[in-house]
């Protein structure tokens, strides 16, 4: 069934039975909803990296923290067409854009919606983040066939101005609401083991869950710790409480893609398998997330292979193609 009405105590009571039981009642509802030996796989491209005048706490592309990230003005267009060629051959079905931007300028909008064309043009959805929009924004994006825009909570709402204090989670409620508006598609998450409780996993999961509809793609990310973000140094979550998260995910929304996002590289494949177990169904896949590493292509078809998970759709179709368009 699918819920809008939540209440944190009835979500805490999900998230906190036996892990066994909690597995149990994931799988059972990603059964219901899909195929549970099929993962669908974005790629990443930082198409304008570093110099952001936001403060998040976690982010290496703040221009406020000390991080080596290199930072680069918007790509051309040839070499996100490149990127996306590449992405196709190794069997992504969606191509997500991030730029490190509060708010995009118009001028910026007309250029990432000729950068949407370019990539739909390969074969690929499109997916962007790049920060706030106006409506007005979200409608030009859209007719330029952007399909999904990514837009995160990031945590609960009662932790929200201790991570950023640049902006203010109703402004985050207010792009999303454009974002639908505009008839795209949400791709909406959070991030965990940012030093929060359970009750701060808890409640990003609620206002997920409670959102008008539910995003139709969510990523879960694991803190990546970078020196020079305040959050580094953040004593690591324990895997079982990430699992959990993914579990309660699923259970909350059974429609939803649950994407295993950032942090694979600190996890285990147990581990990566246990969160498959527990719902996920997307990954992004090649080495680099957006400034971070991400685990390479081979090192993830090698772990489909084991436990028996397709890529999604993907037209990449021979093993043989995929394996040859390293990407990136
Ligand atoms: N600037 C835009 C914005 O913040 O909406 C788009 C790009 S931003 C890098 C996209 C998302 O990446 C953030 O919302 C956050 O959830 C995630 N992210 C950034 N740094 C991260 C980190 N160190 N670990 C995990 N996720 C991270
Ligand atoms: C999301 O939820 N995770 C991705 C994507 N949406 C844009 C970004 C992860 C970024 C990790 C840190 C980095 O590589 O800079
Ligand atoms: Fe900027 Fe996005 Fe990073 Fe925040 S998460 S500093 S808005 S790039």
């Amino acid at each position: 069934m699918i819920r809008h009405d939540w209440t944190h105590d009835e979500a805490t009571a999900l998230y906190e039975q036996p892990f066994n039981d909690l597995l149990y009642q994931a799988q059972s509802a990603h059964r219901a909803h899909f195929d549970p030996n099929a993962v669908q796989i974005s790629t990443l491209l930082s198409i304008k990296t570093g110099g952001c005048p936001e403060d998040c706490k976690y982010c290496p592309q703040s221009v406020h923290y000390d991080t080596g990230v290199d930072p680069h003005a918007l790509l051309p267009l040839d070499d996100v067409r490149e990127c996306a060629q590449r992405a196709k051959q190794a069997g992504a079905t969606r191509f997500c854009m991030g730029a490190a931007w509060r708010s995009p300028t118009e001028a910026q909008v007309d250029n990432v919606a000729e950068l949407v064309r370019v990539v739909n043009a390969e074969g690929l959805e499109t997916c962007a983040t790049l920060g706030m929009l106006t409506a007005d924004q979200a409608e030009r994006l859209a007719s330029a066939g952007l399909a999904y825009y990514n837009h995160n909570l990031d945590t609960s709402p009662e932790i929200y101005g201790d991570i950023i204090t640049t902006r203010t989670y109703s402004d985050r409620m207010e792009t999303l609401a454009h974002v639908r508006s505009a008839g795209m598609n949400v791709c909406c998450g959070g991030i965990v083991g940012m030093g929060e409780d359970r009750p701060g996993r808890i409640g990003l999961l609620v206002e997920l869950a409670n959102l008008p509809e539910h995003p139709e793609s969510v990523p879960i990310n694991m803190l990546v710790q970078v020196e020079g973000t305040p959050l580094y140094g953040t004593p690591k979550l324990d895997v079982f409480e990430f699992v959990r998260t993914v579990a309660a995910a699923r259970i909350m929304m059974p429609d939803s893609f649950v994407r295993l996002s950032a942090g694979r590289t600190e996890m285990t494949p147990e581990a990566q398998a246990l969160c498959f177990l527990a719902g996920a169904n997307s990954i992004f896949c090649g080495d680099k997330l957006l400034t971070t590493a991400n685990p390479e292509f081979d090192e993830d078809m090698a772990l489909f292979d084991q436990l028996g998970i397709e890529p999604l759709g993907g037209e990449a179709a021979q093993p043989e193609d995929a394996e040859r368009a390293v990407l990136r």
